[in-house]
């Protein structure tokens, strides 16, 4: 069966001290986006910087950046609403405001790192209500098997339409670790007819994404999940690590889904 695979060029926290190529400003997110695009991804999970690089929810800078990929490609923009720990959940939720196909929702707070990443109660239910009225597809960024249940409760109140979309996202300092004994925990507890991926953040990445197409989830790549291609080696971009996960998931004989296919697959609402 095809797999969808989302690249994932910038994130959060990296900055070009760590990995100076990675992509941090509209027209570089963007060209980093297209190469994906031609490489076999066909979603591009979103994060924008400012002018200083720090991550920003300035809705200019989000239009700027999705009319300069709308231009370079077809593939879907699953906006990032956590943006970045630094940035007030207030201003992150407005990002959907601006109606991308997808747009990721974080459902609890926790610690993530040396930081705090907040996620309100309150905060989160507004902000699934308000991508239901969008027709925003919420992609649901889950770390420990907690956050899961908290998203079945969402289901349960109305607040998020079936199928439901899970990022499995192991290996963030705070959440479940990057091992494939959490990973088998949560995918077997994923509700009947839920869509998933594969997010290994950091040293498991090549391995947990492996071993979550072979158990027939979908899959990101990218510099927001590891900077490295392997041990003690820096990636050149994002198009090594997109054309490794492409090649794992070929060599599992799951071809990689086209931009229409990706929309009947992930449940997006039609717009
Ligand atoms: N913003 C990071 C703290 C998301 O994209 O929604 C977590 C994150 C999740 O990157
Ligand atoms: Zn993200």
């Amino acid at each position: 069966m095809t797999a969808v695979i989302t690249v994932a060029p910038t994130g959060p926290i990296a900055s070009k001290a760590d990995n100076p190529s990675l992509p941090t400003q509209p027209a570089e997110i963007a060209e980093a986006v297209g190469r994906a695009y031609e490489l076999g991804a066909s979603v591009a999970h979103i994060h924008l910087r400012d002018e200083q690089d720090r991550p920003t929810a300035d809705l200019d800078i989000a239009r700027r950046t999705m009319d300069l990929i709308a231009e370079r490609c077809p593939i879907l923009v699953q906006m990032s609403t956590g943006v970045g720990l630094s940035v007030p959940f207030e201003e992150r939720e407005k990002l959907v405001e601006l109606r991308p196909r997808m747009a990721t929702l974080n459902p609890c707070s926790m610690s993530f790192g040396v930081g705090e990443f907040r996620n309100p109660p309150d905060g989160v239910r507004r902000l699934a209500a308000r991508m239901r009225e969008l027709d925003v597809k919420p992609e649901l960024e889950i770390y420990d098997t907690g956050h899961l249940d908290a998203c079945l409760r969402l289901r349960d109140e109305g607040l998020l339409a079936e199928p439901l979309q899970f990022s499995i996202v192991l290996g963030v300092v705070g959440g479940a670790s990057a091992t494939a004994d959490n990973l088998m925990t949560i995918v077997r507890r994923l509700p009947e007819g839920a869509i998933w991926q594969i997010i290994s953040i950091g040293r498991a990445n090549l391995e947990l994404t492996a071993m979550g197409l072979a158990l027939g989830g979908n899959a990101r790549a990218g510099m927001e999940d590891t900077l490295y291609l392997r041990k003690g080696e820096l990636t050149q971009g994002n198009d090594p690590l997109v054309a490794r996960t492409v090649a794992l998931a070929r060599a599992l004989d799951r071809p990689v889904a086209g931009v229409q296919e990706t929309e009947i697959l992930l449940g997006l609402p039609r717009r």
